[in-house]
């Protein structure tokens, strides 16, 4: 299992969280997604044989935000 804290901007309020809670966390292989709103951070564990960090990265950026 591997844990990756995103740095994702354009998070503004609860919708948002859910937005990137709920896609993240479908992706078969993510484990737990926990967004941090007021500092922009975004935990993931997730099982590298299952699901790739490009992926993840991808599932967000495709939600409107940006990651660093
Ligand atoms: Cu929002």
């Amino acid at each position: 299992m591997e844990n990756v804290t995103l740095n994702v901007s354009g998070m503004s309020c609860g919708h948002c969280v859910s937005a990137v809670e709920g896609n993240v966390g479908k992706l078969a292989g993510v484990d737990s997604v926990k967004v941090h709103l007021e500092s922009g951070k975004v935990d993931v564990a997730f099982d590298n044989d299952k699901v790739s960090l490009k992926k993840i990265k991808e599932t967000i950026d495709d939600q409107g935000y940006d990651v660093e």
